[in-house]
């Protein structure tokens, strides 16, 4: 009989044990202590016996001592909140194991043994959505960072790279689909009401990549035939009622598939690809072998519910999700300290792949000002980290805009340096040096160094060091030559006081004012902290252009005179350059303004330029959208030292009030002509739907009155999302008759529309209107609202923190509700309440009355009894 312990007798280390309940005494990991692990699992057998309230779980693990590891005869096996129901080794009943902690340790004599361990647990009472969990009566999993440690015991670290085999049985009417990672091998119905299922998987993988989906699901199947001729069927499994909406993503994975053999010669290499949407997520999706989990968010979606915007996110996440089968599949990550070398590398891969699906520039702007809007403020605040960081109490806190975003534009860098040739023999290298492994970023690099023949020595920096680099930026001119000087600085960040000179590719060029043109671009290379570069030939002073598409993610300071600005905002011919122009424009404005300048000559400059952008007929509307956009008041905030909310928010407005009001006409005509555009997914009829709703944002400022009767206009007769949601986003930002009633027509016209609903709390919480606070105080009440789902709380509350006049209200109510927020989700979901940190530790670079108030939420927050990891990392670090 199996040795069956007292799971309320504490075992093992009773002082560990107490310190993994006390987060309060923090574990702290450091990649310069990563040791290979002294066991291996080869294969693993897992069976699972379903059920919503108790799933008894049989997990066999074959293990191996590691040839490359430390000799320890004890083997750790990770746990979160398990108990071992009976343990065998070798077929025998074992009782050499000890608990320490939350782990099992177990004793082996031999070089290999093969451990049984019998567990339960309960995924109806798992709110954390981490391991497995129910969700809508289905059961599924979630495993990345250190998710599997709560379904099974077991080395959970991703350089312990296993083959399974799945078996699970459960009743039938429940659980009616049975899908696990990799080919289904077998399944049974012994006639008795239950079922089973048998999936293995061929490819080695680490334990966060495993999956079960367990429910009442039906699929829009397709296939895809590869480059080597296999064909692979596609599922995309969704709830009935839902299928109508996923042709979207199932024409996305089909593309994804095609353009990574194109673009990077990468072949699918499973029999079926599955991809499973569930209404509870904690993140966007997640890249299982053979078996996506995906946010319902980013799997449905149809013109009627959903937007733009939201069909962009669909490809995308789907294309994400999809590459990641080699960029951190194929080839994993030897620690989470390496995570950006799958997120980093796949974040690129992604928009690349948007950017050939679409518009590419529209594209490369969108991803700049994510970075800018998301990993700037992280970058220059108390949680900055390189993208390789050096140590964390809680992975899952590390899954952040610099990992990936930041990650992204390293990659990029060496791409733009190498050329997109070169860079390609790079990363042909590194997945044929690393398939089968779990590799590390300096991999990576010397994979690149190797293939594409670039010397990376100091690139490298870019691993290592925080902070956004600040460029200065100096151009004179005489004796016919113009004398470019610029200089980096990278700023002090926490734990990271010296900082040296990182290579930074700034691509350039010079243009001649009289003719519009210039004579070429070039790449410059600034490796040191200044150099000067000399450019022969120009009789008169030529006009910069200078980190054209973004070459390098680094903010430049230099004050461009007015009249070039306005220049390149109407010439140059890097769209991403224009966008810069105007956005700069903007900011040199805006900051005046901030200042005490009255700002009369920016503001017509800035007027001129967008009056000019209106009417060019060169411009595509897509394009024209992205150029109307004033740059976002994070951003803003970026620039100043000390920031005042209060202030940016009242020029920004103020700024949108007076172009309203003054390009009126010109925002009306143009409203009119969008509105005349058919629907459709083209980009002629998307950019008509996105400069429509931006003249109404302007509208909004200018004539609150008529724009009030456009949007209600807009909204009425709107047959797609886009417009519809456009339309009452400006309605509820006004205090007009139509505000009310069209929020009740949403709300009445999607009743039982989970992810349109969602839309129906963030328009109300990332509002313009001066009662907001209010509004979200009542929309929390509000029968929909829950703190169980992660959609339905960031749709509240995410919004809420993101909208300016609101979070940072001057009385400090705005982080008082985020930190009641925190406080009341954290025992819930640790995870997403551990998202929310980040907006109040802002604290310092705010000014002093809203930094105390700021600072005393998170001090308040930081002696709540019994916080998660989770928050208590992020507070701790917020605080400094
Ligand atoms: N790899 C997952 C993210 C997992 C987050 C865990 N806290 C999704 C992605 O980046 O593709
Ligand atoms: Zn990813």
């Amino acid at each position: 009989m199996d040795i069956v312990q007292d799971p309320t007798v504490p075992q093992g280390n009773p002082e560990q044990a107490d310190a993994a309940a006390a987060p309060q005494a923090p574990r702290i990991i450091r990649r310069e202590d990563y040791l290979p692990p002294a066991w291996l699992v080869p294969r693993v057998s897992l069976d699972f016996a379903l059920g919503l309230q108790r799933t008894r779980v049989s997990a066999v693990l074959e293990v191996a001592r590691n040839p490359d590891g430390a000799s320890d005869p004890v083997i750790r096996l990770n746990g979160d909140g398990l108990t071992p129901l009976s343990v065998r080794v070798d077929g025998e009943p074992n009782n050499s194991w000890t608990m320490d902690g939350a782990d099992l340790l177990i004793t082996l004599p031999g070089a290999a043994h093969e451990i049984t361990v019998v567990t339960e647990i309960e995924p109806a009472a798992n709110s954390q959505l981490m391991g497995l969990y129910a969700s809508n009566g289905m059961l599924c999993t979630q495993c990345e960072a250190e998710g599997f440690r709560r379904i099974a015991f077991f080395p959970d670290r991703p350089d312990v790279l296993s083959t399974y085999r799945v078996r699970m049985s459960g009743d039938k009417g429940l659980f009616p689909i049975l899908l696990s990672n990799g080919n289904l091998a077998a399944s049974g119905d012994p006639g008795d009401g239950t079922h089973w299922a048998e999936w293995h998987d061929p490819w080695p993988k680490p334990c966060y990549l495993f999956a079960l989906v367990a429910g009442d699901l039906v699929a829009n199947r397709d296939s895809f035939v590869t480059c080597g001729g296999r064909r692979v069927d596609l599922a995309i499994w969704v709830r009935d009622g839902d299928l109508e909406r996923t042709g979207h993503a199932m024409q996305s994975l089909k593309n994804s598939m095609k353009w990574d053999e194109e673009t990077f010669g990468r072949e699918y290499d499973l029999d079926t690809f599955n991809i499973v949407a569930v209404s509870d997520f904690n993140m966007g999706a997640m890249e299982n072998k053979g078996l996506n989990i995906f946010n319902t968010r980013y799997v449905l979606a149809d013109p009627e519910t959903a937007t733009d915007g939201d069909y962009d996110a669909v490809e995308s996440v789907i294309a994400h999700e999809y590459f990641h089968n080699w960029s951190g599949n194929r080839v994993t990550c030897r620690d989470w300290f390496q995570l950006s070398l799958k997120e980093g590398f796949t974040v690129l891969r992604d928009q690349l792949f948007s950017q050939d699906m679409g518009s590419a520039s529209v594209k490369r702007i969108e991803d700049v000002r994510i970075l800018r809007s998301a990993q700037f403020p992280e970058d220059s605040g108390p949680l900055a980290h390189p993208i390789r960081p050096d140590s964390y109490q809680e992975i899952s806190n590390f899954y952040t805009a610099t990992v990936y975003n930041k990650g992204a534009e390293v990659i990029r860098m060496m791409r733009t340096m190498a050329g997109p040739d070169a860079f390609r023999k790079g990363c042909d290298l590194y997945f044929e040096r690393h398939d089968g492994q779990a590799a590390t970023c300096e991999d990576f690099i010397r994979a690149i160094e190797d293939g594409a023949g670039l010397d990376l020595s100091q690139f490298r920096l870019w691993y290592a060091q925080a902070g956004t680099p600040k460029l200065t930026v100096k151009l004179e001119h005489g004796g016919g030559k113009a004398v470019l000087t610029l200089a980096q600085a990278v700023p002090a960040t926490p734990g990271q006081a010296e900082k040296r000179p990182m290579p930074i590719p700034l691509r350039l060029a010079l243009f001649d004012r009289e003719s519009g043109s210039h004579r070429g671009e070039q790449l410059v290379v600034l490796d040191a902290e200044e150099r000067g570069y000399t450019f022969d030939g120009f009789a008169q002073p030529p006009v910069l252009s200078i980190n054209r598409g973004f070459s390098a993610p680094v903010a430049v300071e230099r004050h461009v005179p007015e009249a070039d600005l306005v220049f390149l905002a109407a010439h140059d011919d890097d769209p991403f350059a224009r966008y810069e122009a105007m956005q700069s424009l903007v900011v040199q404005h805006l900051t005046a303004v901030i200042d005490g300048g009255d700002g009369a000559s920016g503001r017509a400059a800035v007027g001129d330029a967008l009056a000019a952008i209106l009417e060019d007929p060169a411009l595509d509307d897509l394009m024209r959208g992205e150029l109307m956009i004033l740059p976002g008041e994070a951003y803003l905030a970026e620039q100043l030292l000390i920031a005042d909310p209060g202030a940016i928010h009242g020029a920004r407005e103020g700024l949108k009030a007076w172009l309203g009001a003054n390009l009126k006409e010109r925002f009306f005509a143009l409203h009119q002509r969008a509105g005349e555009a058919g629907f459709g997914r083209d980009a002629a009829a998307r950019g008509a739907r996105k400069i429509r709703t931006q003249a109404l944002v302007y509208l909004a400022a200018g004539d609150p009155a008529l724009a009030a009767g456009l949007a209600a206009a807009q909204y009425r007769a709107a047959d797609n999302m886009t417009d519809r949601q456009g339309a009452l986003m400006v309605l509820a930002g006004l205090d007009a008759p139509e505000r009310e009633e069209l929020l009740a027509d949403f709300r009445a016209r999607y009743d039982g529309n989970a992810l349109v609903i969602d839309k129906w709390f963030s328009i109300q919480a990332a509002s313009l209107h001066p009662n907001v606070l209010e509004h979200v105080k009542a929309l929390a009440r509000h029968p929909d609202f829950t703190l169980n789902n992660p959609n339905r709380v960031r749709s509240l509350y995410m919004a809420f923190a993101a909208n300016p006049h609101a979070f940072h209200s001057a009385d400090g109510e705005g982080y008082r509700m985020i930190a009641d927020l925190i406080v009341d989700l954290d025992p819930i979901n640790a995870q997403t309440a551990a998202r929310f940190v980040p907006p109040l530790g802002r604290w310092r670079r705010i000014e002093p009355a809203r930094s105390a108030l700021m600072r005393a939420q998170l001090e308040r927050i930081s002696r709540v009894d019994r916080l998660s990891r989770d928050t208590y990392e992020q507070v701790m670090r917020s605080l400094g």
